[in-house]
């Protein structure tokens, strides 16, 4: 309750900010997009991180809020990037509360109205435990998303409960392999042998796939070999401040 309270304090007195971790192609060498996270410039207690209040937003719902700022930030950040002459797509991580929401679409369309940022740079990423929890009706808002332009993921990939027949059926651009997969590749035979399947399924459904939490050489070396589209994680870079992260790219080529 306390809590939530300075949550709500924070978002009004603008304490949240975006950091952008990037996402490099491997075939490319390239950084086509970035993943927007959520951090809490909290006075007196410095960068607060969203584990310890993302779940507190989703328990009081104030995510509901909290997801409508990221969204509109993230594409207001990505406009200003896009007007500069750079297409660097934007993730945005969507909570089930703001999913489930029945104005979720007209959100996401408003938004980017309002940025006149081109559709395709945007993404979505979703879980697993959100497109199951009523299928039927996700697949509808995943049409409907779809049909804007924006760009789907399904984040977590891994860990959750996908059914294959909904995986076929839903319009999906990109799975995000879970870290826990990556964690304990190559040394695991077992954790890359399941990355290899995940990667072999999800280009039969014409989809690309991304790794996460790349932290070493080895791990790259084998998603490399894997035929892994797209690496996350400390290795290439954390998630950095809008600024910095221009600053990472400039120097990168
Ligand atoms: O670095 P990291 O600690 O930023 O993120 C931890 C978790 O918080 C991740 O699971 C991530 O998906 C989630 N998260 C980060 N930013 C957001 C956000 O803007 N919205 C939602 N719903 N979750 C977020
Ligand atoms: O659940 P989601 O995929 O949105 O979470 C992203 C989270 O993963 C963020 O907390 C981010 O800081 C974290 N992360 C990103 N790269 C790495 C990495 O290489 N190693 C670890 N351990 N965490 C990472
Ligand atoms: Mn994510
Ligand atoms: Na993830």
């Amino acid at each position: 309750v306390q809590m939530d309270h300075a949550m709500r304090e924070g978002l009004r007195r603008g304490e949240f900010v975006l950091h952008y971790q990037p996402r490099v192609d491997l075939r490319a060498d390239a950084v086509p997009g970035c993943e927007a996270l959520l951090r809490w410039q909290r006075p007196e207690h410095g960068l607060v991180m969203p584990s310890t209040f993302i779940g507190v937003a989703e328990e009081t719902g104030l995510i509901a809020d909290l997801g409508h700022w990221v969204l509109r930030e993230a594409v207001a950040q990505a406009a200003r990037w896009h007007a500069s002459g750079r297409a660097l797509q934007v993730a945005v991580n969507v909570s089930a509360l703001q999913f489930t929401q029945p104005g979720f679409v007209q959100d996401v369309a408003d938004a980017l109205h309002v940025s006149g940022l081109p559709p395709a740079l945007l993404e979505l990423e979703l879980t697993e435990s959100i497109l199951i929890r009523d299928a039927e009706e996700a697949l509808a808002k995943l049409q409907a998303l779809a049909e804007l332009g924006v760009e789907l993921s399904l984040d977590d990939f891994g860990t959750g409960y996908s059914s294959l027949t909904y995986l076929k059926r839903f319009p999906l651009h990109r799975l995000k392999v879970d870290r826990s997969f990556i964690a304990s590749m190559p040394e695991d035979d077992v954790d890359a042998a399941i990355v290899a399947a995940i990667v072999q399924m999800g280009h039969a459904l014409r989809m690309e796939v991304v790794a996460e939490g790349v932290e070493r050489a080895e791990q790259l070396q084998r998603l490399r070999a894997l035929g892994c589209d797209h690496c996350q994680g400390f290795l290439f870079e954390r998630a950095l401040p809008a600024q910095a992260l221009i600053e990472w790219l400039d120097r990168r080529t």
